[in-house]
């Protein structure tokens, strides 16, 4: 076995990796861009040495700053995780010529199966089944108009470099394929410098069923069992799962035996994935294959009891593969839901930030793997995936069961996740009953909206945390009861306001005898007339609340002026009363000396624009109001004077340093 890896990548796949490595005694050489510092791989790795700036292409797609420190500190193998450099032929070349082993497949199997045309004809060769259409490569409108009529339509047009449903067409009326083709050879040429197309006949709403392979370097070639990967978003996957609803052990043995084939048609070694459709009368077709890891790999180790990362190293190693296929068989379920810090209720905006709270899922069946810690930045450089909850069970309604409840109780505040979506899916009929197709998401519109109304028991809690948790408060003297926990002296009481759900709240909470406390929300006693709840913090981020003849839990934080709850799956805001903040953000003249404009201090709406052009105004004079970060911001006169332009209205959206008002001393400048 090796003594040293590299792992060539970041985030929970590079964990994913180095825990591998570290189990089977390899030291695990992590490497590192500038904003990735202090992130969890840099932090778990044995060694870690910095690579480049945060643009992937400085960093972990820098071939030449990765080969440097694997020569430099003796790395004999370099795991290259997925994305990234994983797929990159001209990598594994350089690894091999570096005398380092690329823990993958040899190059040229990458590059064939990089050619959407060249890893179909390799496949067909092989008696692999494929979608019929035509792969020919001319660039003739005319040749590919006949072919179009022959494959009938509706047809698929693709890029041949293409792939993950990059530069690909759908077309139904013959009239618009002429228009379509120029389309699609277009996108191809921008995306992959090559306007290379070819077509195949399109299969109505396919799932998309997924073969692990595994082979070692003496032709020992296995499968084992497939992924359904039906559940994507943009081509985007979202859920994945084992073993298919669809595939009946007679249809997963001969489409296991046909991944088998397509592997050895390119001399294939190591851990790979052979992607079919399957469309609804059980017929597959070869679609390509992917070289590499897959993040939906512990979907497969899961149900086959298998460590698929330990087999990549010990055939990278030049071992024989132990494995044989007569042993392989799916045992259970298992699903894979991916956590993506992306914000379902807005659009799925990618979300960035500190994860405040990041409190995964434990229990028999649950498995996380996560590429960020409590505390760590999600930055928009890289991929948002913050983590994968795996969960399996007897079989698939266990599974399902064990998927939602892990997910409500997946506590992440600070970065918004598509947690409510996976819930939403988990919970659908369609799901449940195994109705998935690539088209689901499209058919499902989840409508998820975000909170509603803040229900009380939260606000009670939110309240009470606010009061427990040691922060700074509204109530001020040299004593403040509120600040020791369950010592409150009774009868203190205090006054709490916020905005949550779209409304604005007032709390009371009085402290009662023994620990317990009244609390008035809008003048109404919570849970009801007379009654006392019970409230008692669990570290820093968690509440228990006893209310309601019930206890519930709860994860908290504060960020700047908010406090952040979570309840099962759900985040709710309240935002505290803010002052005026004040703000006199002022550029200079060219000349230097007094301040001739004043600019915005930072991004967001106008809210008001109190002066003209030609107003006088005095020093201190409240010029215009900004409105940013849920936070009003006063921009004021750095000195008495007089406007000399005035750029912006009342509404106006304005960037952070672009200038509102033109001003002069007074007397002039
Ligand atoms: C198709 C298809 C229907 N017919 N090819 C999308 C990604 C790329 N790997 C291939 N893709 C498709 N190819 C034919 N002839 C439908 C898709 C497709 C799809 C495939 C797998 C998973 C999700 C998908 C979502 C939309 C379309």
């Amino acid at each position: 076995m090796f003594e040293r890896v590299l792992i060539a990548n970041r985030g929970e796949i590079a964990v994913r990796i180095i825990r591998a490595c570290q189990e089977f005694g390899v030291r695990a050489i992590a490497v590192y861009s500038d904003v990735d510092r202090d992130a969890l791989h840099t932090r778990l790795a044995d060694e870690a040495y910095p690579i480049g700036p945060a643009p992937a292409r400085e960093s972990y797609l820098n071939i030449e700053a990765i080969l440097r420190v694997a020569r430099e500190r003796g790395a004999q193998a370099i795991h290259p995780g997925y994305g990234f450099l994983s797929e990159n032929a001209e990598f594994a070349a350089a690894c091999d010529a570096a005398g380092i082993v690329f823990i993958g497949p040899p190059a040229e199997a990458i590059r064939t199966m990089g050619s959407k045309t060249a890893a179909k004809r390799a496949a067909e060769e092989r008696g692999v089944p494929t979608v019929p259409g035509y792969a020919g490569g001319t660039s003739d409108l005319r040749v590919f108009q006949r072919e179009a009529e022959r494959i009938g339509f509706p047809l698929m047009i693709k890029a041949a470099a293409g792939g993950g449903g990059k530069g690909m067409r759908a077309v139904t009326d013959p009239a618009e394929f002429a228009e379509a083709l120029a389309a699609a050879q277009r996108e191809a040429l921008a995306a992959f410098g090559d306007d290379a197309v070819f077509l195949e006949k399109l299969i109505v709403r396919p799932r998309h069923v997924e073969f692990q392979v595994l082979a070692d370097r003496y032709g020992h070639t296995i499968h084992l069992g497939e992924r359904e990967c039906s559940i994507q978003r943009r081509h985007q996957k979202v859920i994945e799962e084992s073993p298919s609803v669809a595939l009946s052990p007679e249809l997963r043995a001969e489409m296991g035996e046909a991944a088998v084939r397509a592997a050895q048609a390119v001399g294939y070694v190591n851990a790979g994935t052979v992607e079919f459709l399957l469309d609804s009368s059980s017929a597959y077709y070869f679609l390509e294959m992917n070289t590499r890891l897959q993040v939906e790999h512990p979907v497969t180790e899961s149900v086959m009891g298998v460590d698929l990362v330990r087999h990549q190293l010990a055939i990278a190693a030049g071992e024989r593969l132990a494995l044989r296929q007569e042993d392989i068989r799916p045992r259970g379920h298992a699903i894979e839901a991916r956590i993506y810090a992306e914000d379902p209720a807005n659009g799925y905006l990618p979300s960035t930030g500190r994860a405040l709270v990041f409190a995964p899922p434990e229990g028999p069946g649950v498995r996380v793997d996560a590429g960020v810690a409590a505390g760590d930045d999600v930055t928009m450089h890289y991929d948002p995936m913050l983590a994968k909850l795996i969960v399996s069970g007897e079989d698939r309604a266990a599974a399902i069961d064990r998927l939602q409840r892990a997910l409500t109780s997946f506590g992440v505040l600070g970065v918004a996740t598509n947690i409510p979506l996976l819930a939403a899916i988990a919970a659908d009929a369609d799901f449940q009953a195994g109705k998935t197709d690539t088209s689901f998401l499209e058919r499902h519109d989840f409508a998820l909206t975000g909170p509603g109304e803040t229900p009380a028991r939260v606000i009670a809690a939110a309240a009470l945390w606010d009061s427990l948790s040691g922060a700074p408060t509204q109530s001020t003297g040299p004593y403040n009861p509120w600040t020791r926990g369950e010592s409150a002296s009774t009868g203190a009481e205090r006054r709490l306001r916020y905005r949550t759900g779209g409304q604005d709240v007032t709390v009371m909470v009085r402290a009662d005898q023994a620990g317990s406390r009244r609390l008035h929300i809008d003048g109404a006693q919570y849970p009801e007339e007379g009654s006392t709840v019970r409230a008692s913090l669990a570290g820093e981020a968690e509440l228990a609340l006893d209310a309601e003849g019930k206890r519930s839990h709860y994860f908290l934080a504060r960020r700047g002026h908010e406090i952040l709850v979570f309840d099962q799956g759900t985040v709710y805001t309240f935002a505290k009363p803010q002052p005026l903040s004040v703000e006199t953000a002022v550029r200079h003249g060219e000349s230097g000396g007094e301040a001739q404009a004043l600019v915005a201090p930072m991004s967001g709406t106008l809210i008001k624009m109190n002066v003209r052009e030609g107003d006088s105004f005095e020093e201190r004079q409240t010029l215009a109001v900004l409105g940013a970060m849920k936070m009003e911001h006063a921009v004021v006169a750095p000195y008495a004077g007089k406007v000399t332009r005035a750029l912006h209205v009342a509404g106006d959206v304005v960037q952070g340093g672009e200038t509102l008002i033109e001003i002069e001393p007074e007397g002039g400048s």
